[in-house]
């Protein structure tokens, strides 16, 4: 049967979460099911949510319940936006219920077309294998000139740097247009490439107004962009999906997490964060997923990560994998801790802990490939920067390492 199961948490009173259960499965279905006649509540009897399991207990704070509830698929239509307003429209604005996760039944889930290239392809594009690629962000940006991101980009990709990203807040602007930024991040990386035999990839950020995106999008990538860095929450999960069926497009996304925290960060409210940067990012089609990480300036709980990265890479035997990104505030001494989370296959992501390198982003960026070359030959970063200048360097600025 084509069905999707929503798992919410309630707070209430105990003994009262199997009516409410009933409540929400009638409520977001059929309406209000005991006041119809028979023969109505016949006719729409397989239009009616079902309650699939009611699980209470009590905590500090009183009784709360995980509640499943299966709304079956000739309801809505099978996109994002129809389901979200089904599973959640009027009922998350309902007091203290959370959104923890949605299971499509197999028929639905099929439609969605997960990321175009994974893990594997991200892989192919960089020639990274085995190891967690090195992503860096333009940083300071606003307000220069295109000499200044030549510059900043062309330092980042002679440090071995992997992927480049713009930062999230540089949008179309008169200084660094948008079609101007995809056509020198051409240019420089051909370059680079040309002299280190290294390619980098460069994501530009795609912004405008949504009727616009399409268009930037494909022209981007006729001029040769290499990926494109998107603001999802900003915009919506369904444009996401748009952008990554269109074949004129074709190119990785990557999704960044701005705004996520407004539907996800609470404990009690909205959405949790493994459905919304790990399971429908992926569904929908990002090849990249940022997200904080537990250890830097802006951390997230360690639960709340590793359940995102799960869901973005377990098997599936339909959707490819997205690489897991925990950013913000990463520098060198944080590489260890990250391999041991997410493993190889994952992205360490740093803005400042680059730039910030004494030795500049070309330091910044070869201090980090330093640490990882260091973990994965399983080396301390201590002994690895006994000869290595941009280690050493960076270690002593940021710290040293941090203990596993
Ligand atoms: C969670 C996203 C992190 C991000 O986009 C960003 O710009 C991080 O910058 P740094 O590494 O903290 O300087």
């Amino acid at each position: 049967m084509s069905e999707v199961i929503a798992t919410y948490q309630l707070k209430g009173k105990s003994g009262s979460f199997g009516k409410k259960a009933e409540g929400i499965a009638l409520g977001l279905t059929v309406g209000s099911w005991t006041d119809l006649p028979l023969l109505e509540q016949e006719q729409l009897r397989k239009y009616k949510g079902r309650v699939v399991s009611v699980e209470d207990w009590e905590d500090d704070d009183g009784s709360r319940a995980e509640v499943k509830i299966g709304y079956p698929g000739h309801n809505y239509s099978n996109d994002i936006p129809a389901i979200l307003t089904t599973v959640f429209g009027k009922l998350s604005l309902d007091g203290e219920v959370k959104l923890l996760d949605l299971d499509f039944s197999e028929d639905l889930k099929k439609s969605y077309p997960g990321p175009r290239y994974g893990i594997e392809g991200i892989r192919e594009l960089t020639g990274v294998y085995e190891r967690p690629l090195l992503m860096s962000i333009f940083k300071g940006v606003i307000g220069r000139d295109l000499t200044f991101l030549e510059n900043q980009l062309r330092a980042q990709a002679l440090g071995g740097v992997n992927v480049v990203k713009d930062d999230e807040i540089l949008f179309d602007n008169s200084l660094t247009p948008f079609y101007e930024r995809v056509r020198l991040g051409k240019k420089v990386l051909d370059g680079v490439f040309e002299e280190t035999g290294k390619r980098t990839l460069y994501a530009v950020n795609l912004t405008g107004k949504t009727s616009q995106l399409r268009d930037k999008a494909r022209k981007a990538s006729e001029f040769g962009a290499d990926a494109l860095l998107f603001n999802v929450f900003s915009y919506g999960l369904d444009v996401l999906q748009e952008l990554r069926e269109d074949p004129e497009i074709s190119l990785p996304i990557m999704a960044h997490p701005a705004f996520a925290g407004a539907a996800a960060a609470s404990p009690q409210y909205g959405v949790s964060y493994s459905l919304w940067l790990g399971k429908l990012l992926r569904m929908a089609g990002a090849d990249f997923s940022l997200f904080p990480s537990p250890y830097g300036s802006v951390a997230l709980e360690k639960s709340n990560v590793l359940s995102i990265s799960r869901e973005l890479t377990k098997d599936d035997a339909h959707l490819k994998k997205t690489l897991p990104v925990p950013s913000a505030g990463i520098h060198p001494a944080l590489v260890p801790l990250l391999v041991k989370d997410f493993g190889t296959d994952c992205v360490i992501n740093a803005g400042g802990g680059i730039h910030g390198h004494p030795d500049g982003a070309i330091g910044g960026g070869r201090a980090f490939v330093q640490a990882i070359d260091a973990v994965l030959n399983g080396t301390s970063l201590r002994e690895a920067a006994k000869t290595h200048e941009e280690l050493e360097k960076a270690l002593s600025l940021w710290g040293g390492e941090v203990k596993v």
